[in-house]
């Protein structure tokens, strides 16, 4: 089983923050999922190097676009191991590689016929790359998500067919209803479709900063085929020594913010449609991170810095906040004092002290070694099904109703704790046999959830594995409740797993 998984490209007009950081560590928590059920999982992520966007911001700062996206692809490039993000290859669009593939594609979409030459005219926003339909237009002409004039464009293009996909499109939505997830971004690319479809640009002759169309080497392509493109553009040179596009396409899932819906799921099917290449099987359209109400973003100025965050709390706390605390594909406000709230309680409280307390409890009563002994039916029900539960969760990309189900347990083990009450039984030698039941089922529940949190929290888990004694790895199959923690030589965390701040 392949499993294929992308985030968005993203623009190197300048330097990454929260926002980019939320999509990626999205995606790596599916891809480490899949890997632990034993897939062959290509995970890609990059940088979108072209287009007005780029040439602007180098513009404004006085350097070549070249020049700005090798600066600012570093940093995005860079961003990647910090947030633990476990990518397989790193796109770059300028790379020569995936310009010579967009021209031989686009090229195909020509020789089929759905390429014309015509005249534009109409409201472009230059940071979005997009030409603005009437019902996408704020007040004053500005742009509803940069807030900024739109320019009025007059040139002549070249035009895909767009309106030509209409029925094919209708079909697609009507044939396959988890195309989009969730739900509601299905309804509202499919009342895009329906409500008409209009031919779009394909080339831009203003600009030069992109890759020029193979037949007329005048324009430069618009920006959103060349973004789209490294999608499948990737599998023929990224993925390894051959070109593995036969095995990994069709793309199993694309991630993303809900600002890029259109083009995702209403141009790229449109533009594989043309080329007759296979579409993706799903696409998952998440929400925006708000910060004091607005969305985060670069040019509103509001973002969260990842960097200083996991400086302090360590990479496994923001990558487990963001997902705690918005539920994936929905808006949701983020903010420094509510990731320290659930830092104490959650992590360094509801986790962190439950594994301190287990370890310690089997150094004490039984000299460190995990009891051979019959874990406790009653908790043992209590995770039944979880394992499979999570993982046909994370099929449908419920990252956090996933979480919840394995935090559920995580409390569970602490309400067990304190039902049970070792420190008690260990004072009467008649209770020996219970005093093991009860350390064996907390070394095992523990164990099963830090199986289930190994895609959220990678470092985190692999710590605390290693002190329950079971270097065994994480495969999905050793997440169900047994005895699997009997009979391991445990160590104490030291320091602990997530230490307290002042
Ligand atoms: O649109 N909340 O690039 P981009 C959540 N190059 N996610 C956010 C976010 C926020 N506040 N801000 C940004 C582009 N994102 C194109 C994409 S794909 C072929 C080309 C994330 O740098 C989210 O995934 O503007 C959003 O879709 C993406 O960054 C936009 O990144």
């Amino acid at each position: 089983m392949a499993f294929y998984v992308t985030t968005p490209i993203y623009y190197v007009n300048a330097a990454p923050h929260l926002g980019h950081a939320y999509s990626t560590i999205g995606a790596d928590i599916l891809a480490r999922h899949h890997r632990q059920r034993g897939e062959d999982v290509f995970f890609l992520t990059g940088t979108d190097e072209h287009g007005e966007p780029v040439a602007l911001a180098a513009e404004r700062e006085g350097v070549t676009p070249k020049e700005l996206a090798d600066r600012n692809a570093r940093r995005f490039e860079d961003l990647m191991p910090r947030i633990n993000a476990s990518n397989d290859f790193f796109i770059r669009t300028s790379d020569p590689r995936h310009k010579q593939r967009v021209q031989e594609f686009m090229q195909r979409i020509y020789d089929n016929g759905h390429v014309y030459k015509g005249m534009y005219e109409g409201w472009y926003c230059p940071r979005c790359a997009d030409f603005k339909s009437d019902n996408e237009i704020a007040e004053g002409n500005t742009c509803p998500i940069h807030r900024i004039p739109l320019d009025r464009e007059d040139e002549e293009n070249w035009f895909f067919r767009l309106s030509s996909f209409q029925e094919p499109l209708e079909r697609l939505y009507t044939e396959r209803d988890d195309f989009v997830r969730p739900r509601q971004r299905f309804n509202e690319a499919r009342s895009f479709i329906t409500g008409g479809l209009n031919d779009i640009s394909l080339s831009r002759s203003k600009l030069t900063w992109g890759v020029e169309v193979p037949w007329d080497a005048e324009h430069v392509f618009y920006v959103w085929f060349d973004a789209l493109l490294n999608y499948y553009t990737a599998l023929s040179f990224g993925a390894g020594e051959s070109d593995r596009t036969p095995e990994l396409w069709p793309a199993d899932l694309h991630v993303m913010g809900k600002d890029i819906l259109k083009f995702h799921a209403v141009i790229w099917p449109a533009m594989l449609l043309a080329a007759e290449v296979e579409l993706p099987r799903h696409l998952f359209i998440h929400g925006y991170l708000l910060l004091d109400g607005e969305k985060m973003s670069k040019s509103l100025g509001n973002v969260l810095d990842p960097f200083e965050v996991m400086d302090k709390y360590g990479t496994d706390a923001l990558r487990y906040y963001c997902f705690r605390e918005v539920s994936f594909g929905q808006d949701g406000a983020v903010s420094t004092a509510g990731f320290e709230s659930r830092y104490e309680s959650e992590l360094a409280n509801d986790y962190g002290n439950l594994a301190s307390r287990t370890l310690a409890m089997i150094a004490r009563y039984r000299d460190g070694q995990v009891p051979h002994a019959e874990a406790d039916p009653a908790l043992a029900a209590d995770f039944d099904g979880l394992a499979e539960e999570v993982s046909e969760l994370l099929d449908r990309a419920e990252i956090t109703q996933a979480l919840e189900r394995i935090w559920q347990r995580v409390r569970r083990l602490n309400r067990y704790v304190e039902e049970q009450a070792p420190w008690k039984l260990a004072k009467d030698p008649g209770q020996a046999a219970g005093l093991d039941t009860v350390l064996l089922s907390l070394a095992e529940g523990l164990r099963v959830v830090t199986v289930l949190l190994h895609a959220y929290m990678p470092e985190t888990t692999q710590r605390l594995m290693s002190a329950l004694g079971q270097d065994d790895g994480f495969a999905i199959g050793t997440g169900a409740f047994a005895a699997t923690a009997a009979g391991a030589t445990v160590t104490p965390l030291d320091p602990a797993l997530f230490p307290k701040h002042a």
